[in-house]
């Protein structure tokens, strides 16, 4: 005769990290590097970004420039879709909030497309880029960004999947009509909320 079965409740399974979005797991203190394209190199000297589309006031700034505006730290984690996250993190640069009071995005302008100096691009809903929830970062846990993780800048947007953080980020076009980037032409999901587990198009 078997013995009672060890219900539910007897079983040691560690608790799942609230911080994790369903289906992805902790990576700990790695950080994998996933790179489509041949990794650009990029001096702080030549690097600039620019703010155009549907905008009043087109612009672009330098290294001097960005460091110019007010500083910002993000502190949490990230969710990458191929399933690991990372909690923790500590990215430093500025909010992109800083970069639309100037360049002032009109009425018409709903999406954003990031564009990578190595043709990389992905799209996004303005509404995910305002309101302290992206950052144009350079530094990540007190040093300057590697090369390999989109050094010398790249965009931040932590509350959706990290392919939407496009690396070695060089232009933000403000649309009026969603475009596809790169992944997205490739079967992901437009906006890519980790959790609502919006990884491919058709995705709720
Ligand atoms: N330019 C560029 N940015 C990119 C990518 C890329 O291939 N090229 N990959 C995206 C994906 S899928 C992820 S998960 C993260 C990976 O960033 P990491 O290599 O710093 O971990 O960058 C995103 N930004
Ligand atoms: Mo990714």
């Amino acid at each position: 005769m078997p013995g009672p079965t060890r219900g539910f409740l007897g079983r040691s399974r560690p608790a799942r990290d609230p911080r994790l979005p369903p289906g992805q797991y902790d990576v700990g203190a790695d950080w994998p590097v996933l790179t489509a394209e041949p990794t650009p190199r990029i001096s702080p000297e030549t690097w600039s970004i620019t703010v155009a589309g549907k905008v009043e006031n087109p612009t672009t700034w330098d290294w001097a420039g960005v460091h110019a505006l007010p500083a910002s730290e993000y502190r949490g984690d990230i969710h990458c879709v191929t399933t690991w996250s990372k909690f923790d993190t500590r990215f430093a640069g500025v909010s992109l909030d800083s970069l639309w009071d100037v360049a002032r995005p009109t009425t018409e302008g709903a999406f954003v497309m990031a564009t990578s100096k190595s043709g990389y691009t992905t799209n996004l809903p303005i509404e995910d880029l305002v309101g302290g929830k992206a950052w144009l970062v350079w530094e990540f846990d007190g040093q300057p960004l590697s090369i390999e993780h989109g050094g010398p800048v790249r965009l931040l947007v932590p509350h959706l999947y990290f392919w939407k953080s496009a690396k070695w980020v060089t232009k933000l076009d403000v649309l009026k009509r969603d475009q596809q980037g790169f992944w997205e032409r490739n079967g992901y999901h437009d906006r890519g909320d980790p959790w609502r587990q919006q990884r491919y198009q058709g995705d709720a």
